[in-house]
């Protein structure tokens, strides 16, 4: 199975991409609506197929970005009926299993931290995604959103230490920089809940955590409510001005068919030498030359009336060109996917 765990720094979600290596089919659990152009760029790098967004529950400190998935993929929306939430199409209960290829997810019912908490385990029981029910030496708090300690305390004991010691934990969220733990471990370091601990003594503990609420919960739960719809339905801006594409890398592509298409609506911008522009493989018409050592010198002699598509061998100097010409402050920049290599592989004018 790949497994990829992404951070959200914001709030400190971990989102995990799940796929089979066979099938390339894929689920990602617990996405982050403001990491949606990041998880996209990944699941279309790795060539997956999105089945499912699985959400472990109705998230108080983000906003789930199932909704943002399903819109570009068509993927299923994961979650507990328990919540009432709107455009859930996969309502998953205790018991259920979730396939995806030869991949298999069994979902386990783990209320205490909220109602509804789900946790996924890999069918080999060598992996469990915990959510809010157990972190890393933690445990998710208990103080609003139907939470119950003492819920919570049978929920990991009968659900989760259950799992062989070796079983990885990967939680829903760590706040120190730790990514994941083992059964084992947390059964015998958990400082809630390991050891000898009893139910009265994770119940003490939890209900003296003071913890201030989530910064985010007022805009979190409700959005959450409709699986992470905007409230008007529509979805944040991306560029208008041609099929701009964010890679994981974070650098904003555009195809060169598309490019070849709509030449004049573009200023193109080559970053090469003065020798390679003149060179073997040629430049595309009109294009203004300006070397990547010099561009942050010469970025105001870049024109922006039209947006500017960056050009170079492979695309790699142009990137970095972009990157220059962004922080320079040009809102509508994009990188030549592939350079000059593609463009002429392509068979395109130049
Ligand atoms: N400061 C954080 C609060 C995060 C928070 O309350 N996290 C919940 C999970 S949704 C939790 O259970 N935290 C347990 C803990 O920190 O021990 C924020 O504003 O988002
Ligand atoms: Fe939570």
């Amino acid at each position: 199975m790949i497994v990829r765990q992404l951070f959200d720094a914001v709030s400190s979600t971990f989102t995990y991409l799940l796929a089979c290596e066979r099938t390339r089919q894929a689920v990602l659990i617990d996405p982050v609506f403001e990491q949606h152009a990041r998880d996209a760029a990944l699941i279309r790098e790795l060539g997956l197929t999105l089945v499912a967004t699985l959400d472990t529950h109705c998230h108080a400190d983000h906003v789930t970005g199932a909704w943002l998935m399903q819109r570009a993929f068509g993927s299923r929306i994961g979650l507990s009926p328990a919540y009432g939430a709107t455009g859930v199409d996969l309502p998953l209960a205790h018991g259920d299993v979730v396939r995806f290829g030869d991949e298999a997810l069994e979902v386990r019912a783990t209320p205490g931290h909220t109602d509804g908490c789900l946790a996924f385990v890999s069918a080999d029981h060598l992996r469990v995604f915990t959510g809010d029910a157990l972190l890393v030496r933690g445990a998710g708090r208990t103080d609003f959103q139907q939470g119950d300690a003492a819920r919570l305390f049978h929920s990991i004991r009968e659900q989760l230490f259950t799992l062989p010691d070796a079983c990885v934990v990967y939680p829903g969220h760590d706040y120190q920089g730790r990514t994941s733990s083992t059964i084992g471990e947390e059964r015998r370091h958990n400082p809630r809940i390991g050891g000898a601990a009893r139910e009265e003594d994770f119940v003490g503990y939890m209900r003296n955590l003071g913890l201030p609420h989530p910064k985010q919960m007022a805009v979190a739960v409700p959005a959450n409510l409709r699986a992470g719809a905007p409230e008007d339905g529509k979805a944040p801006a991306t560029p208008t001005w041609g099929p701009v594409v964010m890679t994981y890398a974070g650098v904003p592509e555009i195809a060169p068919e598309w490019v070849a298409q709509h030449r004049a609506e573009v200023h193109v911008l080559d970053v090469r030498s003065a020798a390679e522009y003149d060179g073997e493989l040629g430049h595309l018409d009109g294009a203004q030359l300006v070397p990547l050592d010099e561009l942050r010198a010469r970025a105001a002699e870049v024109p922006t009336d039209r947006p500017v598509v960056v050009v170079c061998q492979s695309g790699k100097r142009s990137a970095m060109g972009a990157a220059i010409l962004d922080k320079a402050g040009v809102a509508r920049v994009a990188n030549l996917a592939g350079g000059m290599v593609a463009w002429r592989q392509l068979g395109l004018p130049a």
